[in-house]
């Protein structure tokens, strides 16, 4: 058995949460998360407060186990969300690409656990001082939108700098990588693209055969010069924009090359059209099994690795 500070801290039984990935993280794979043992997190992505109501009473409905949401602040209805998760009473609150310090007052007044992700010391540093209870450190080989260090980096800067629970993200796709991050002083891990391999991921049937395909160097970094980094699978629309990117296209072509590419992508298996968000431990996910049994072999290898440890101290 392992207990943390974030389980203890949240009332889970083990310390893994499923990230919340924009149109992918429903109701349905959060709850399934947590019935595991873990946090099921509900991303809001760019998605409008009805849907995210909705997909929160779904899994209000498939689970009496805490889950999260995850909101996305760059999304024009973070505000709506914000206020959102205080009406529907959620338990734990993950944000992502930006700062949250303006919705903490109304979150810790409504009792809410908020765990923001973090790029950098200064940000957690900052957040500490406006109440965040704990810290998702995630480095830039995850998938989607990245910040400029590794989780091998960040996760023990972020650990020396607050006194606060941290909880490694970026790269972790098994026990070993779930080990090392506790090493590095984590007490907990957050995976994205392992649960895309989950039975209850309802992701199109071509992105999952994409993951599960995928080799070492089958991601790519976009974005950087529209100030919005993003990991995706080498497909033809990464290449294609990267080729516009960086070949002149204006800001306003490239923001027109990459509204709905996601949608493309999770929805309809566009594999021209669509960008598949992937970390770079793609090629490490073999095959589709439930949430669970995720969970437990994470769990069962994390445990394995950290005895294994002790076998080079003598
Ligand atoms: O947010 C993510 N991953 C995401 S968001 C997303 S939706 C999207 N779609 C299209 C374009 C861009 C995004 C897909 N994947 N991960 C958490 C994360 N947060 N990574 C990095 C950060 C971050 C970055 C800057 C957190 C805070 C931050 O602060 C900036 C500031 O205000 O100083």
């Amino acid at each position: 058995m392992i207990e943390t500070p974030i389980t203890k801290m949240i009332g889970i039984k083990y310390p893994i949460f499923q990230g919340g990935m924009a149109w992918i993280a429903d109701g349905v794979l959060a709850a399934s998360v947590s019935n595991a043992g873990g946090l099921g997190i509900i991303a809001a992505g760019n998605a409008p407060r009805d849907y995210v109501k909705a997909e929160i009473e779904k899994a209000k409905s498939l689970t009496d186990k805490p889950f999260g949401v995850n909101i996305m602040l760059m999304s024009p209805f973070a505000d709506d969300i914000a206020k959102l998760v205080v009406e529907e009473g959620v338990k734990v609150v993950t944000t992502g690409a930006g700062n949250p310090s303006k919705y903490m007052k109304d979150w810790k007044g409504a009792g809410i656990l908020v765990i923001p992700v973090v790029a950098s010391v200064a940000m957690a540093k900052l957040l500490k001082r406006v109440g965040a209870d704990a810290f998702i450190a995630e480095g830039g080989e995850s998938g989607g939108h990245v910040g400029e260090l590794t989780t091998m980096v960040l996760v023990p800067q972020i650990v020396d700098a607050t006194d606060l629970p941290v909880i490694a993200a970026g790269g972790i796709a098994d026990g070993r990588g779930a080990a090392a991050a506790f090493l590095l002083g984590a007490v907990g891990i957050q995976m994205g693209t392992r649960f895309l391999s989950a039975k209850e991921c309802s992701i199109h049937p071509l992105y999952k055969e994409k993951i599960l395909k995928a080799t070492d160097l089958c991601t790519m970094v976009t974005g950087k010069r529209l100030g919005h980094p993003v990991r995706s699978l080498r497909t033809p629309f990464a290449r294609a924009y990267w080729d516009a990117e960086y070949g002149g296209a204006s800001d306003e072509e490239l923001e027109k090359m990459g509204t709905g590419a996601l949608r493309k992508a999770v929805k309809d298996g566009d594999a021209e059209n669509g960008c598949f968000l992937s970390g770079q431990i793609a090629a490490m996910v073999k095959k589709e099994e439930s949430a669970e049994e995720i969970v437990l072999d994470v769990m069962s290898g994390l445990e394995e690795s950290l005895r294994g440890a002790m076998k080079w101290v003598k």
